[in-house]
């Protein structure tokens, strides 16, 4: 039987690793021998992709980022989430898809067409069963990620609050427009407090 593919999405810093982590070892102890990825990488391929994405000293052009993305997510779909969803593994994703839309999409200069229309070609439109759309206050995630990395971030991270305000609603705006895929969670109060949340959710796709 085929596994479950899970993702994870939302703004930075909200607790997606955190999350992804706590729910795969959910499963493992649930015997879903879960694949634990992530968004750019998971394969060494996507993971030198990742590194070229995130460099603050490049700069590349809307089309080029996106095709960047898009091709980081087919070798990692190719390579790791399909093979792991054939043989009957769960696979819990931090971002996918949903994070081109949302960054990349609307001021990220491209349409969600486009984005959908490479996802199509590269990835064969390949879609989650559950997208957990984490979401919390900016002043609170603001503190997390101070806590965390001080005044350093990557050159997507490192956009204006506007942009990352912009994320934000396209966002909701995903999740609205597919309530049957989309969950969102409130990201606030411990991590043990969301992983609650989420468990509440996930335990209804077994
Ligand atoms: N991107 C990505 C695109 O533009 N398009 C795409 O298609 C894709 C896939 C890299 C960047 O690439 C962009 C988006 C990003 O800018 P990333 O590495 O996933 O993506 O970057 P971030 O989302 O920034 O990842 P982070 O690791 O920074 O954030 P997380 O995973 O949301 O948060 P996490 O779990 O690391 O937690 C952050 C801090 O908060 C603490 C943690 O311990 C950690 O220190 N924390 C909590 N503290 C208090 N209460 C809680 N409940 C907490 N949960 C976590």
């Amino acid at each position: 039987m085929r596994g479950r593919f899970i993702t994870l999405e939302g703004g930075e810093g909200v607790g997606k690793s955190t999350q992804a982590r706590m729910l795969a070892e959910a499963l493992q102890a649930a015997g879903h021998n879960p694949l634990l990825t992530r968004e750019p990488g998971g394969t060494p391929g996507a993971e030198a992709i990742r590194a070229l994405l995130l460099d603050p000293a490049q700069h590349f052009s809307p089309a080029s980022e996106t095709l960047l993305f898009a091709a980081a997510r087919a070798d990692h779909v190719s390579q790791a989430i399909e093979p792991a969803l054939a043989a009957g593994r769960w696979v819990v994703c931090d971002r996918f898809l949903d994070s081109t839309r949302a960054y990349q999409g609307g001021e990220g200069g491209m349409t969600d067409t486009e984005i959908c229309t490479l996802h199509a070609v590269g990835s064969r439109g390949l879609l989650p069963d559950l997208t957990l759309l984490l979401s919390a206050a900016p002043e609170q995630v603001a503190e997390r990620l101070a806590a965390r990395d001080g005044d350093s971030s990557d050159r997507i991270g490192g956009r204006p609050a506007d942009y990352h305000r912009a994320v934000a609603s396209r966002f909701a705006a995903l999740a609205s427009m597919e309530p049957e895929r989309f969950r969102v969670i409130a990201a606030t109060g411990t991590p043990e407090e969301v992983h609650t949340r989420i468990m509440t959710v996930v335990e209804r796709l077994a």
